[in-house]
């Protein structure tokens, strides 16, 4: 019989493998879970608030209602800043970096980025969004976590995962040993595993991409897209589908079960990308090889490169590696004089 755990048990489990771990990575993990699961409950609520019209009125309290993403924002920092933990954080919500109070951040042995609410602008229109979290030991041996334990190249990850908030809540993580992911009992207010070890099926169903930006696009970018979509004559190919969300974590979670591709390439609109390395390209790109993908920023692995700013962007191209390797290949050919 499957033996039923938690995902706390997991997590516990995994770190029994490691007789060197001192449980404070477990906690983190715990804690990360923990902040999923509030969020995940106001996410629900956040439909029902708008229906009955309360959003940017005062609550019962008195208070005025938060938007989402604030509060996501606030609460993952919250359940962080007096762990003793984490030594720094850093947030797509925050300009610089977030340093929890002493004697906190001195003892803290972990930085933990994050994107609080990603694909924000779906949750006006009741489509799934997520949360993106990346894991690093400090890199600075004493005093407060410091800037340059955030900007490490995301081959150096401890830990990566992300939680979708849709149908069902499911978090999704790795630690480097495969990909896992639970999903949120309600009734139970507990986090299930559901999935395990995740891996890109062989053959891919989708490719996901905004091409409303197809005037902005370089030739490889489209020579690339017509072979996704099977109409490149010069090189055939099986035509895949196209789905776009808007939230890359719903996108990415799609491409993980069914296969395929995301794309948000550079273009003449937005030179550097649309997608934030580090807290964003980064942790997914370790998740997407921890599950036998591939992601580039069209010339190089994303795990490979070091943020050089907290909120620098990048090109993506993520998901089945065969994609994205041949993104690789027409972005070389085409666009690289
Ligand atoms: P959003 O701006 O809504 O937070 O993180 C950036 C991101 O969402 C991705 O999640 C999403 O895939 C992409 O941007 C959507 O951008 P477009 O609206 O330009 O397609």
């Amino acid at each position: 019989m499957e033996k039923l755990i938690t995902i706390e048990r997991h997590i516990l489990e995994l770190e029994r493998a490691h007789p060197n771990a001192t449980g404070v990575f477990t906690s983190l993990l715990y804690d990360i879970a923990l902040a999923a699961k509030i969020i995940a409950r106001e996410t629900m609520r956040a439909g029902l608030t708008q229906i009955l019209g309360m959003v940017g009125r005062m609550n019962v309290q008195g208070e005025q209602q938060m938007k989402l993403d604030v509060f996501a924002n606030e609460t993952i920092i919250r359940m962080n800043s007096t762990t003793g933990r984490v030594a720094v954080m850093a947030s797509e919500e925050d300009d610089s970096i977030i340093v929890p109070p002493q004697p906190y951040c001195d003892i803290g042995q972990y930085a933990l980025l994050f994107d609080p609410l990603d694909g924000s602008s779906n949750i006006d229109v009741n489509v799934s969004v997520g949360t993106i979290f990346a894991i690093y030991h400090r890199k600075t041996t004493s005093g407060p976590g410091a800037l340059s334990d955030c900007l490490q190249p995301g081959r150096d990850l401890a830990a990566a995962g992300y939680v979708i908030y849709g149908p069902s809540n499911m978090l999704v993580y790795t630690a480097g040993h495969g990909v896992h992911g639970f999903t949120l009992d309600p009734s139970l207010g507990e986090f299930l595993p559901s999935h395990p070890d995740l891996r890109f099926p062989e053959k891919p169903k989708y490719y996901s991409t905004n091409q409303g930006n197809e005037h902005f696009w370089s030739t490889g970018v489209r020579r690339y897209t017509d072979w996704l979509q099977g109409v490149n004559p010069d090189e055939p190919s099986q035509p895949l589908a196209a789905r776009y969300v808007g939230s890359l974590v719903a996108d990415f979670h799609r491409n993980l079960l069914s296969g395929g591709v995301y794309y948000y390439s550079t273009d003449t609109k937005s030179t550097e990308g649309k997608l934030r390395l580090a807290y964003e390209a980064a942790p997914m790109a370790y998740i997407a090889q921890q599950a036998g993908g591939y992601a580039s920023d069209g010339a190089q692995d994303i795990l490979d490169i070091v943020p050089t700013d907290l909120h620098q962007r990048t090109a993506l191209y993520i998901g089945t590696r065969s994609l994205v390797l041949k993104a690789e290949q027409y972005l070389r050919r085409y666009d690289s004089e």
